[in-house]
């Protein structure tokens, strides 16, 4: 049986090291997947050249077909952008959308892409609903009141407090982020449209954790959300492995790394969105080469109850 098992491991090796050592050359000592071996010339690929190259690379992935990074989960889901499914959105102007985050998951918010295709125009939200927009491509302007106009690049954002007519408009085209929540205890307190940069946001103290934290709202009561800026090195991950009651959307708008959700580890990347209901166990750890950025919404400053 052991002679057996021996054979089997010989004739594997003998097999495996020379096509190794051939790629090894080829490629500058990297003995790496042979997928690109026939790649550039359709005529050098023999039949079922599949079988034994099979497809290994993220970005072939990507043209797999039926395979998608996505996942809907009871506590959380990771929306990869080859699943976004665009459609204009209610009442805007030339923009298409993809809702990534509602209330039929679970949440009490709404977090959506907006492509502006040019000469593009937002609509207002329900009456009662607060909005946060932030620009990842392009450049907006907004328009509240009469003659109030602000342009808005990438990195900026405003956010609009509940019934603050508006409208936010693009020339060109431009991809905006947006939370929508509806306001809790309107009448109470009296939020303040805010313009900024993220660049703008000073570094906060994060006791205890390695990561860089901006906050893009104030943290007074009258905000019943923030939308947090979290920057990784590579390497660094978060030391408070996260369970709390708050939900959190999150957008990651650079770098890659593994996130773990409840009982899952996921690999992700620049692009992908996040739902964390209440209470999923919740970490991070920045891979690759350049910095993680992330862009979380999180509820604050109400009793749960
Ligand atoms: O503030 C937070 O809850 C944040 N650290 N969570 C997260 O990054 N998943
Ligand atoms: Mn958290």
């Amino acid at each position: 049986m052991q002679d057996y098992a021996s054979l089997t491991l010989l004739i594997f090796l003998l097999c495996v090291i020379p096509s190794c050592f051939e790629l090894a050359v080829a490629k500058d000592g990297v003995c790496s997947a042979p997928e690109s071996v026939f790649a550039e010339d359709s005529n050098l690929r023999p039949m079922y050249w599949k079988v034994t190259n099979p497809t290994l690379a993220p970005s072939h992935l990507q043209d797999l077909p039926g395979f998608t990074r996505s996942v809907y989960e009871r506590d959380h889901a990771l929306i990869t952008p080859e699943s976004h499914v665009l459609s204009p959105l209610p009442e805007w102007k030339n923009t298409l959308g993809a809702y990534l985050i509602t209330p039929a998951m679970g949440s009490h918010f709404v977090m959506y892409i907006a492509k502006m295709l040019g000469n593009a125009k937002s609509a207002l939200p329900p009456s009662g609903v607060e909005r946060f927009v932030f620009v990842v491509h392009g450049a907006v302007t907004l328009t509240n009141g009469s003659d109030d106009t602000h342009n808005l690049k990438v990195d900026s954002y405003a956010y609009l407090p509940p019934n603050v007519h508006h409208s936010v408009e693009s020339e060109a085209s431009a991809t905006l982020v947006v939370f929508e929540r509806r306001y809790a205890l309107e009448g109470e307190y009296n939020p303040e449209l805010i313009i900024g940069s993220t660049d703008k946001q000073n570094l906060l103290e994060t006791p205890g954790e390695v990561f860089q934290l901006r906050k893009l709202l104030p943290t007074s009561m009258a905000y019943d959300f923030n939308i947090h800026v979290m920057d990784f090195q590579p390497g660094e991950f978060l030391n408070v492995k996260e369970v709390h009651y708050n939900q959190h959307g999150l957008l990651l708008l650079e770098g890659q790394g593994i996130y773990r959700l409840g009982n899952s580890w996921y690999p992700v990347q620049a692009g992908d969105a996040i739902w964390m209901a209440p209470f999923v166990p919740q970490w991070y750890a920045a891979l690759g080469k350049t910095r993680t950025r992330y862009l979380l919404y999180k509820d604050v400053n109400r009793n749960p109850l």
